[in-house]
């Protein structure tokens, strides 16, 4: 297993649509294993592929929490078959914007189809911050970020912050 560098905005690779995976080969399930390492590594509870840089269909997300047994998820190809009225609103972060939260309403409840890691079909009824993980992630795999559900303003200025976030981690480096 190995640790992969964490893309982050400007860079376009998170603005590309993501290709399905033909099949779960052994090549797949080694990128599985290090999205999953570098998720917990990290630390967060999703990961979508695109995020390492490879655009393909493939989310790996934990919810577990610190001292829990550790309980992964591996969804590759998901297709939402039902998002509820209701929504709900929850703090939300990204590893490819660091450092910056805000409330994001999104559908409470969904259904998901997908392949597991040995390539069975699944379908779960998630809800609550399961919910908004998988929309977050299965956002990634169309190219679309937290703050696009955002005001202009907000979303100006969490990118004006991690802007200068960058600016001042490369002049420490300097
Ligand atoms: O670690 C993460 N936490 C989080 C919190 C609220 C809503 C979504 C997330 S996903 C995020 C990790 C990430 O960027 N996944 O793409
Ligand atoms: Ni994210």
């Amino acid at each position: 297993m190995a640790k992969k560098k964490i893309l982050t905005v400007p860079n376009p690779l998170l603005r590309k649509v993501s290709e399905p995976v033909n099949s779960i080969n052994a090549e797949i399930k080694n990128l599985m294993d290090d999205m999953l390492e570098t998720m917990y590594s990290a630390p967060g509870i999703g990961l979508a592929a695109v995020q390492v840089g490879v655009l393909k269909r493939i989310i790996v997300i934990d919810l577990s929490k610190d001292g829990e047994k550790k309980n992964p998820l591996f969804i590759v190809n998901p297709q939402i078959t039902y998002k509820s009225d209701n929504l709900i609103s929850y703090e939300e972060g990204c590893l490819s914007i660091p450092n910056q939260f805000a409330e994001v309403k999104r559908p409470s409840s969904c259904k998901v189809n997908f392949l597991d890691y040995h390539g069975k079909k699944t379908e779960i009824n998630a809800d609550g911050l399961l919910a908004t993980c998988i929309q977050h992630e299965v956002d990634h795999l169309n190219g679309i970020l937290f703050i696009d559900h955002l005001s202009k303003l907000k979303k100006d200025l969490i990118l004006k912050k991690t802007k200068k976030q960058i600016r001042e981690i490369d002049r420490v480096i300097v």
